[in-house]
């Protein structure tokens, strides 16, 4: 159980130039903490909670002011972390920031880690862990369908499906318990209930197995809208991949020429497709006899190719198909792969249907031309709808598993298959209840009713200070 009996506090908000800034405190002591650096223009002022008040920020030291501010106090327990919360507003700049922040460490706090505010959110049961890895899911998202999903988890989705699925399991052991009880004093055949054990198959298979294979099912759905989607463009020299790059993103992102091989370096850039962040590499021209500085560009572009969910493989229309294009068709291998015939524009060196029998098991090849700016509106509106629409509808307003929730989600599905062969094969009473047992721990580690410190570290830490 870790002890709550400091007071943190942190610059909430990024250190730079803006209009505010907010150095936040929680604890205790936030309230002491900040009337001892806190000058008001009625000196007796009683702040009262839930209140912004107006004043200055002065160092009790020097009595020399520091910066004009919006003080807000909320008492415990109606506040983000459950505790006495203080938050002053300055003008956000790095001095002043730093300045009121030494005021307050003087004065008695401590400087917060990264997600302790969060952390102690958690651990004063203000949220549960699904919420807590919500928050900063809220904070990282930079779609609108992301921040659609941490919302639902935010606001308690997830924990309450769990919550349904562990009543379900604890309801299963205690009709199983009692059986065992009753047949204490009888021999052990009869210690199994072929009635019981139906109804017992029938709970857990609509009640927890079905919903939470639902939610796996969800879980690749979710890792595009939570990390959004990677496409690489790829191609021989010359053939508008840069161009490309260029129109997609809607401005001069890299540098184009008529010269093969001006692209040497992996360029990245994002935008935002049917509401999800969109990842996108230009690379090296792949060509067949590189020189040195070439090389290294190719190996850099089959790293990327590796780290990308989709290749986008530009042929020029406008010259024959070479052994060049056919290197491209290897390094793209198994890899999920639009075909994107660019330069249409131009007279065709070969017919499109030509592809298909030089480079089987590629999809139809989309026509294009880099310079026709309805050609790019057309290949953003297939490419949002092959790889972006399908999750996003599917997910609906399902609550949809991260990595972590995911792996005790699978734990726990294991354990409820292993209690169903148990229930089918008539056995012991006990051993089903055992698993029950496990899958319930599994179930709890989501919400975090069982957490140890180390848990707590690997989710938190990845915050921000502040948060
Ligand atoms: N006519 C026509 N020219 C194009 C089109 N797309 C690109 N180009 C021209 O093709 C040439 C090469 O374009 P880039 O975008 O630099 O090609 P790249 O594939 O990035 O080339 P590397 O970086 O050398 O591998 C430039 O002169 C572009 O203006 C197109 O759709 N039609
Ligand atoms: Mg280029």
């Amino acid at each position: 159980m870790e002890l709550l009996t400091d007071t943190i506090c942190a610059i909430a908000t990024p250190v730079g130039e803006a209009g505010i800034g907010i150095i936040r405190l929680s604890g205790p002591q936030a309230l002491d903490v900040a009337r001892k650096i806190f000058s008001h223009k009625d000196p007796g002022l009683h702040l009262q909670s839930h209140t912004l008040h107006h004043g200055w920020i002065v160092d009790p030291d020097a009595n020399e002011p520091i910066d004009e501010v919006l003080l807000s106090f909320m008492a415990a327990p109606r506040t983000y972390t459950g505790e006495d919360v203080v938050e002053i507003n300055c003008h956000s700049g790095y001095a002043v920031l730093n300045r009121v922040l030494g005021l307050v460490i003087g004065s008695g706090a401590r400087l917060a880690q990264p997600g302790e505010f969060t952390r102690r959110a958690f651990l004063n049961g203000r949220i549960d862990l699904s919420q807590a890895e919500a928050v900063i899911d809220t904070i990282r998202t930079r779609s609108e369908q992301g921040l659609l999903l941490a919302n639902r988890h935010l606001r308690g989705d997830f924990r309450q499906l769990v919550e349904n699925w562990l009543e379900i399991l604890e309801q299963a052991q205690s009709r199983l318990d009692a059986l065992l009880d009753f047949c204490e004093d009888i021999p052990e055949e009869t210690a199994r209930e072929p009635h019981l054990y139906d109804s017992l198959l029938e709970a857990l298979a609509v009640g927890v197995k079905q919903p939470l294979r639902a939610a796996l099912n969800r879980f690749e759905e979710g890792r595009v809208l939570r990390e959004g989607l990677t496409f690489v463009l790829v191609g021989k020299p010359n053939v508008g991949k840069s161009s490309m790059l260029n129109a997609l993103l809607g401005k001069e992102r890299a540098i184009v020429t008529a010269l093969p091989g001006t692209t040497r370096d992996v360029i990245e850039d994002t935008l935002l497709l049917g509401g999800v962040q969109v990842r996108v590499f230009d690379t090296a021209g792949i060509r067949a006899e590189p020189d040195e500085i070439e090389s290294r560009g190719i190996e850099m572009t089959i790293r990327s190719l590796t780290q990308a969910d989709v290749a986008l493989w530009l042929l020029d229309h406008g010259r024959p198909i070479s052994e060049e294009d056919q290197s491209v068709y290897e390094a793209i291998a198994k890899k999920p792969c639009v075909v994107l015939l660019n330069k249409s524009d131009l007279p065709p060196a070969f017919p499109a249907q030509s592809l298909n029998e030089r480079f089987p098991g590629l999809g139809p090849a989309l026509s294009l031309s880099a310079i026709n700016p309805s050609d790019i509106e057309g290949l953003k509106a297939r490419l949002a709808h092959s790889y972006v629409r399908t999750p996003v509808n599917n997910c609906g307003s399902q609550i949809v598993p991260n990595t972590r929730q995911k792996e005790c989600l699978e734990c726990a599905l294991d354990s409820i298959l292993t209690a169903e062969a148990l229930l089918r094969s008539n056995s012991y009473g006990e051993l089903i209840s055992f698993e029950l047992g496990s899958a319930r721990q599994h179930l709890e580690a989501i919400v975090g009713r069982a957490h140890d410190v180390e848990l707590l570290d690997r989710i938190f830490l990845q915050f921000c200070v502040g948060k």
